[in-house]
């Protein structure tokens, strides 16, 4: 039996065209890696709960995982990226789904609820609600080792376990995939970076000749600023690290605070995994310039202060699809895309699915790992294991038909050892 609620099944048709496209696009994850698991089946008898977000892509990840044995549940890790069609497609091919686009908080938390009621063995989350929300209300999950292991998609979530990791309050051995380099440099740098054209979509707008602040500059964001300067943007970088502030003024980006660029900023976009990068108060908020597009790539919808925003709004107008002008007491209007939240899945339909398939090759392989390394895993963070990582690589490259040069022995013993100098 099937459990889900969708919000539309009669969509599955066009969900099944989407989960075919992707498909074609992810050789790594729904052919080599997928294959595989259909003939030797690793993960038989386990259920994996996944808390991501509901799309083509992550559709593929789950039939994948299924291929490979699993009962898979599925709920969204955004109340506004789900795809419908796509969930819709899954239920009619036995995945489990919780999800709908639109979905308010508290039925959100609902349907993380029901995948965890589903007593899962393996939790993979994208932003760590679903396993704060495990170590919060399902202890016995936890405490009775029906919970094998966790991965985390997102450098959000990563950050929030690091933190429990250390307050000594994470019960889990935890994966964060997303600090694996077939993650972060691919995914992050260009299916975040290449997130802006979100503010395209949103907004119909052009980049060349704008001022475009990219608050942060990690993997995430300093893709965005090198896709905004490929459009012709003249591109402002905010950092509170001094060090990624120096990488981003030596790439020839204006460095300052986010302060002094409002008067003067067409676009701002935040990716940072903070909160309040520009400050909930009204005299930063008279600083914008008329016109200016807000919008937000970052996991959570707090970077831009969204709510004081729209506290401060004497008017709130949808214009589009997913952007809203807000018109402030003295009459300017500003444009905020996807109420805050990650406009890159929002607006546009999420990363694309070349590079996801480096990201879900490495959570289908973590799967496996954790069924056959069941007896030795210690909560805590664990990275995820080199040859993984550098598998997927290959796997990637030999889709592509890329080769690339082997060590040789010789090689191999010079780059190991340490006797041979000048
Ligand atoms: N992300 N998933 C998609 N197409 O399914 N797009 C982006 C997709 C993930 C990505 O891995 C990122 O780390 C996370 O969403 C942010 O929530």
């Amino acid at each position: 039996m099937v459990n889900y609620k969708v919000a539309n099944e009669s969509l599955a048709d066009q969900g099944k065209e989407a989960l075919y496209i992707a498909e074609s696009k992810m050789p790594v994850t729904a052919k080599v890696i997928r294959e595989r698991f259909q003939r030797e089946k690793p993960l038989k008898g386990i259920i994996i709960a996944g808390c991501l977000h509901i799309t083509k892509e992550t559709g593929n990840l789950a039939r994948t995982l299924k291929a490979g044995g699993a009962e898979v549940y599925l709920c969204g890790s955004n109340p506004l990226s789900t795809q419908d069609n796509v969930a819709a497609a899954l239920v009619q091919e036995g995945i489990n789904v919780f999800a709908w686009h639109g979905n308010t908080d508290e039925e959100f938390y609902w349907c993380i609820r029901q995948c965890l009621d589903a007593k899962p063995n393996i939790l993979i989350d994208d932003g760590a609600d679903m396993i704060v929300t495990a170590h919060q209300e399902y202890k016995d999950l936890i405490t009775s080792g029906t919970i094998i292991a966790c991965q985390e998609e997102t450098t959000t979530g990563v950050k929030r376990f690091k933190a429990m990791d250390k307050q000594g309050v994470l019960k889990v051995p935890l994966f964060p995939v997303n600090d694996a380099r077939c993650k972060n440099q691919f995914d992050n740098e260009l299916g975040t970076g290449q997130g802006i054209v979100s503010a395209i979509y949103g907004m119909h707008v052009l980049f060349a000749g704008k001022n475009v602040v990219i608050a942060g500059y990690g993997h995430c964001s300093s893709g965005m600023a090198l896709r905004a300067r490929g459009l012709g943007a003249n591109v402002i970088v905010t950092e509170v690290d001094p060090i990624k502030a120096l990488q981003a003024k030596f790439s020839g980006y204006q460095v300052m605070p986010i302060e002094d660029t409002l008067a003067n900023a067409d676009i701002i976009l935040t990716a940072t995994g903070c909160k309040h990068v520009i400050a909930p108060k009204k005299e930063m908020f008279d600083k914008f310039k008329n016109g200016v597009i807000l919008g937000n790539l970052g996991h959570f919808d707090i970077e831009v202060p969204t709510k004081e925003l729209y506290e401060y709004a004497k008017e709130i107008k949808p214009i589009r699809q997913d952007v809203e002008e807000l018109i402030f007491p003295d009459g300017k209007r500003i444009y905020l895309l996807a109420k805050g939240r990650l406009a890159n899945l929002v607006l546009s339909e999420g990363h694309p699915a070349e590079v996801m398939d480096m990201s879900f090759g490495l959570q289908s392989l973590m799967s496996e790992y954790i069924v056959k390394n069941k007896n030795s895993l210690k909560p805590g963070m664990i990275e995820v294991p080199v040859e993984i990582d550098d598998r997927v690589g290959f796997l990637k490259l030999q889709s592509m038909g890329v080769e690339i040069d082997k060590l040789t022995e010789e090689q191999y013993n010079y780059i190991h050892g340490f006797l041979e100098g000048t």
